[in-house]
């Protein structure tokens, strides 16, 4: 039955680890490199501690020197197997105690501890006799012996903070004299609070103290711990000399290994710490609760809104007016008007207007048979103020869809953004280029208008040349005929006029109607081009920062299943 408790116990565990997991692989390349490579640690201890021996609590003993780790882990034990000294050498080989041994063994060499005493006695007296008395089936306890963490050798100081990293239960020895040593609970104990459910505080030599004192220093030592961030904290006060309080510590140890919890719970705490660590700044091994100071809580909490349309619009129309689109649009109206007076401008003087350029010419977009797909607009190379605009255009975009999100992925999110902003200028010239404004493309009714012009010009022509030759044989003395008149006036000079004003009056009407249908070709230009942009803008801005943003979705959900 234990054994089937114990699966469904280590569920949430796998979870997480697999959330961590994903979290992990989803941050490569955008959490900074150390919280990757901690929560990559924290992954394949987590196998590793799994793998070897669930059946066993590794407890270890933790503290300065001369606090009497050694003398306690005797005294706990019940046999004189650390050497307990006032001067040094002090232990510098961590040393092992091993209730029930049979698959101990591959633990302890993951925990690289060589020196091991197997212990067959009760944890404590006969009398006590917890461990068995409690759990009814044998319980592997391991409690080690370590050197001290503020060692003047630094190789103790490295095996003491590896095992730290490590064990399933902390125990901290402190003593009367260095209980509020500002170094010991800033270096070790404040970094190491996350694991306040696998700690267990003692304060050894109390023999030293008044009865009178010990209140005192008890309480005080509670609130330096609270302080450090250990919640309500207990306080084992003991004396490894005098045997005081040490059946207590006993059976506070003897019920963390019967619980078979510890290792779990360790590791339960280990990935919180390493999914906090994903989305801090900068989580160091010396400070990690980084994470969890920094927290970027509401992008982390709920994930990011991808952006909508009404980004996007913003962004295509920004890009849009750097891409020149507003010259073309210009363009576009000047050349309609220009084509349209050649067409159906008063024959006169409509060969005027030829002799100005046509702008969409000139920009190399009215060339038909030039096949728009390879086509090259001729507008001018974007400069610096216009590759600016697009560069700010894009950033904007990404910040707007980054908004909440811890500095790390607002950085990747803008790299997305980015991705193309190479080809981006090309890619909006091409979209200009390949764009059908109908460039060069004139309307129904100039030819009808210029058949009116030309006709209108043909009467005046000919009202002109009756003119004349009734002007050539009156002066050469011949009788010319009268001419028509029409209410008292001669047709060939109503013919002259009437032709001439048609054509002046039609020139001005159609310069009028080609202006308003020059604006509609120009709107229209306008809103194709900005639907190319848009799709330019779909394909290297969009869909690259809608894909990083959903990877921080996926990202921050495993986050917060990571931490539970
Ligand atoms: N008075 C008193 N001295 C103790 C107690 N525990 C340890 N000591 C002494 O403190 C010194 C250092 O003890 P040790 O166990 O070597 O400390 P460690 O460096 O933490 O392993 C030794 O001289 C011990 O005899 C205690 O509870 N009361
Ligand atoms: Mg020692």
């Amino acid at each position: 039955m234990s054994r089937r408790v114990r699966e469904t116990a280590t569920t949430p565990l796998i979870e997480r680890l697999e959330a961590l997991q994903t979290a992990t692989e989803l941050g490569t390349g955008r959490v900074p490199e150390a919280a990757i490579t901690r929560a990559g640690a924290v992954l394949e201890q987590a196998s590793t501690r799994r793998s070897l021996s669930t059946e066993h609590t590794v407890v270890g003993f933790f503290g300065a020197t001369g606090s009497g780790k050694s003398s306690l882990f005797n005294a706990v034990t019940g046999r004189e197997l650390a050497r307990a000294a006032a001067t040094r050498p002090t232990t510098s080989v961590p040393m092992a105690g091993v209730w029930q041994a049979e698959g101990s063994d591959d633990l302890l060499d993951w925990l690289q501890i060589p020196e091991r005493h197997q212990l067959d006695e009760p944890l404590g007296t006969s009398k006590t006799g917890l461990l068995r008395r409690r759990s009814g089936v044998a319980s592997g306890l391991i409690l080690v012996d370590l050197p001290d963490f503020d060692s003047t050798t630094a190789a103790n100081r490295e095996t003491a903070e590896r095992l730290a990293g490590q064990v399933d239960v902390l125990v901290w020895v402190l003593d009367p004299q260095k209980y509020a040593d500002a170094a010991v609970h800033h270096e070790f104990i404040r970094p190491l609070a996350a694991y306040a459910g696998v700690t267990l505080v003692v304060l050894n030599q109390i023999d030293l103290l008044d009865s009178s004192d010990r209140t005192a220093v008890i309480e005080s030592l509670r609130g330096i711990l609270e302080a450090d961030g250990l919640r309500r904290p207990r306080v084992h006060a003991v004396s490894a000399m005098t045997g005081e309080g040490i059946d207590g510590l006993r059976e506070a140890i003897a019920d963390v290994t019967v619980d078979r919890s510890a290792a779990t719970d360790r590791l339960l705490q280990d990935v919180a710490a390493a999914a906090d660590g994903l989305v801090g700044t900068a989580p160091s091994s010396a400070d990690p609760e980084a994470g969890l100071r920094e927290d970027p809580a509401m992008a982390i909490g709920t994930g990011l809104t991808e952006p909508g349309p009404a980004e996007q619009r913003r962004l295509a129309d920004h890009l849009a007016e750097a891409a020149g689109v507003e010259i073309v649009v210009a363009a576009t109206r000047t050349s309609y008007r220009l084509q349209a007076r050649a067409r159906t401008g008063w024959p006169v003087t409509r060969w005027l207007s030829r002799l100005r350029p046509d702008p969409l010419r000139r920009l190399n977009l009215r060339s038909r048979d030039v096949n728009p797909a390879v086509n090259r607009t001729s507008l001018p190379a974007p400069g610096a103020a216009q590759r600016a605009q697009a560069d700010s255009a894009v950033r904007a975009f990404a910040d707007g869809a980054s908004k909440g999100a811890p500095e790390a992925w607002r950085g990747s999110i803008r790299r997305a953004a980015r991705s193309s902003s190479e080809d981006l200028p090309d890619a909006l010239d091409q979209a200009i280029a390949s764009t059908d404004i109908s460039a060069g493309r004139g309307s129904w009714w100039w030819p009808i208008v210029s058949v009116v012009q030309w006709a209108a010009l043909a009467v005046a022509l000919a009202g002109a040349g009756w003119l004349a030759v009734l002007a050539i044989m009156g002066y050469l003395q011949f009788d010319a005929p009268p001419a028509p008149r029409v209410e008292g006036l001669p047709v060939p000079t109503l013919m002259l006029a009437g032709g001439v004003l048609l054509g002046i009056v039609l020139g001005l009407a159609t310069g009028l109607l080609s202006r308003v249908a020059a604006s509609g070709r120009a709107r229209a230009a306008g809103r194709k081009l900005k639907a190319s942009i848009a799709h330019v803008a779909q394909n290297s801005v969009v869909e690259p920062v809608r894909a990083e943003v959903r990877r921080f979705n996926t990202f921050s959900a495993a986050v917060r299943r990571a931490r539970g």
